[in-house]
């Protein structure tokens, strides 16, 4: 049967098959693989090819990954020549940026923007923590926003905590597969909690915040839009360009 990966967290996969039955997989033996040098053989958003293993305990052999019309890499942080395949076969990924606890430079987004044409990829920004911000943030976000978008990147306002600009923010995210990506504690799991109310996704407790970042997300995962899309979350990562990301 033919599945796509939700979730991988390294030996077992998260499998959704075209019944929506979800299956835990894994791998047996040598699998084809078009990258050799990846640690991980398979990425969320796959599309896999397996064998039912036992229909009791909902798990699967995957034989076979079907090629990827995209995927999105990362540095591995032990190994510097191999590499971590994020995720594959996106329609579009998304910054989530923030001006305030923590900020995020300029320098961060553009290499985000530059490894999202690299790998094809096209790409949004979304300043999340619209609440936190004062008159001169907002002044910043205007500049920010006029400079990105006469270069043809859509920015976007929002505030996952006040529940602001997140109508916009689901029509660009309704019937694609979006990688979420951006620094850790900028809100990426509060907004795919408030897209996507009831799944609960982890987030980090505002009173532990301390403006660090924490990792409180730890593997990509893919979750289901109700009204149509798909979500990857993914936890923070520090760098985000064509030597590090
Ligand atoms: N004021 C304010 N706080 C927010 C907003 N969105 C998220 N937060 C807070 O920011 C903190 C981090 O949020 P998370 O959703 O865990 O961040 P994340 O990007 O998923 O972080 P990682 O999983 O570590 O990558 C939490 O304390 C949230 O409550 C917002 O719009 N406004
Ligand atoms: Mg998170």
């Amino acid at each position: 049967m033919k599945a796509l990966v939700y979730k991988s967290t390294g030996s077992w996969y998260i499998l959704k098959d075209e019944e929506g039955r979800i299956w835990n997989g894994r791998t047996k033996g040598v699998l084809k693989l078009d990258d050799i040098t990846s640690t991980n053989p398979i990425a969320v958003g796959d599309v896999v090819e397996c064998e039912v293993e036992s229909e009791e305990n909902v798990t699967a052999i995957i034989s076979k990954i079907q090629h990827r019309h995209n995927y999105i890499n990362r540095q591995s942080p032990r190994h510097k020549a191999q590499h971590h395949i994020v995720a594959a076969n996106l329609d579009q990924s998304m910054l989530v940026a923030t001006l305030k606890e923590p900020k995020t430079s300029q320098g961060f987004i553009d290499r985000f923007l530059v490894a999202s044409e690299m790998y094809h990829v096209p790409a949004i920004i979304v300043f999340n923590k619209s609440d936190l911000y004062k008159a001169k943030d907002i002044e910043k976000y205007e500049r920010w926003k006029a400079m990105y978008e006469t270069v043809g990147y859509k920015v976007l306002l929002v505030s996952a905590e006040k529940n602001e600009g997140l109508e916009e923010l689901k029509e660009l995210l309704k019937d694609k597969i979006t990688l979420v990506s951006g620094h850790s504690g900028v809100g990426k799991s509060s907004l795919l909690n408030v897209i996507m109310p009831g799944k609960n996704r982890k987030t980090q407790d505002v009173s532990g915040w301390s403006g660090k970042g924490q990792h409180t997300t730890t593997f990509a995962e893919m979750f289901d839009i109700p009204d149509g899309g798909k979500i990857i979350d993914t936890p923070g990562m520090r760098e985000f360009g064509p030597g590090g990301y």
